[in-house]
């Protein structure tokens, strides 16, 4: 596939340092503007503060790149622009009409693998919703996750999903999935509650580095999962944020939401059922999770 690598980004890659890269759903569906181009350039920044640099990754005019200037983060950013949301199986369309898309999990992940960079922050990945048995709802980061060598670093399968059903399909694919500092698998918005225990813990970026090496040294392709508990001080427990997810997925039945627009309208409905206090949340752990990328990245360099 042809891509463009920032120049920055081509010359880290080249000299072995550490690059970290970084979704755009999050920005142009994840989050309202401004809240999204603010957070854009914080995780940017808080990337090159550890060390690393920064790869957001998202598509214009058919054309996959790796790493964005201001302005481009900008018109991602911006409601008025037309971004679709790109995951895997729409990568196609994107590349023939020559438009503008916003990189999911799985196709950030894909993409960064095509560029060469091994880690990646996110907020929440996307798995198994709630009812999949009769929706057939479940996010294509996970076979993403089963196929391409990426570590992806989040706070824990997004609350709205089903987490202990997401973790059964992670093992069956094969994923690693790691707890970083933590017992059981962190809820997003909250530090527990998913009712699902990591099944590896890991306490340091270097030992998930030496994982990482290890694995794909040994010819085992696929990602690893790294869930990174928000900070107890950013977190909403999950008995305050509980009401607030039962309300979104019932308004979501009721307006017949489906497909791609299910995980951005729960998201929104959220946001207002909370205050605005899922939406900080929501900021704080993506930064969170792009230290520790970073973090991560720098440790993977040195093996
Ligand atoms: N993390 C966030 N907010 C988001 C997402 C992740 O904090 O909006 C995005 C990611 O791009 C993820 C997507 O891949 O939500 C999941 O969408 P779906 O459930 O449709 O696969
Ligand atoms: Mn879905």
């Amino acid at each position: 596939m042809k891509i463009k690598i920032k120049d920055e980004v081509r010359e880290a890659l080249g000299a072995g340092q550490p690059v970290v890269a970084l979704e755009s759903t999050i920005i142009s569906h994840g989050l309202p503007y401004p809240d999204n181009i603010e957070i854009a350039d914080a995780l940017e920044q808080a990337v090159r503060q550890k060390g690393a640099i920064p790869a957001t990754i998202a598509i214009f005019d058919g054309l996959p790149h790796i790493g964005l200037d201001a302005e481009k983060l900008a018109l991602l950013a911006d409601p008025k622009s037309k971004i679709e949301k790109v995951s895997r199986r729409d990568i196609p369309y994107l590349l023939s009409s020559q438009t503008h898309g916003a990189t999911t999990v799985a196709a950030t992940m894909l993409l960064a693998s095509a560029a060469g960079v091994a880690v990646f922050a996110t907020g929440g990945i996307g798995g198994v919703h709630r009812g999949a048995s009769a929706s057939f709802d479940i996010s294509a980061d996970l076979p993403e996750l089963a196929r391409t060598s990426v570590c992806v670093v989040c706070a824990g399968p997004k609350a709205i999903l089903d987490i202990p059903l997401t973790l059964e399909v992670l093992e069956t694919s094969g994923v690693p999935v790691i707890g970083y500092q933590c017992d059981e698998v962190p809820a997003f918005w909250s530090q527990s509650g998913s009712g699902a225990n990591v099944p590896l813990r890991l306490d340091t970026a270097e030992e998930i580095a030496s994982l990482l090496s290890h694995k794909w040294q040994a010819g085992l392709e696929g990602g690893v999962l790294v869930t990174n508990p928000v900070p107890e001080a950013d977190e909403i427990p999950a008995s305050e944020v509980q009401a607030a997810i039962a309300s979104a997925l019932e308004q979501a039945e009721i307006a017949g939401i489906t497909g791609k627009k299910v995980t951005p309208f729960l998201l929104d409905h959220i946001r207002k059922e909370t205050d605005g206090r899922s939406l900080s949340t929501n900021k704080a752990l993506v930064l969170n999770n792009a230290r520790l990328a970073a973090d991560i990245a720098r440790a993977y360099c040195i093996k």
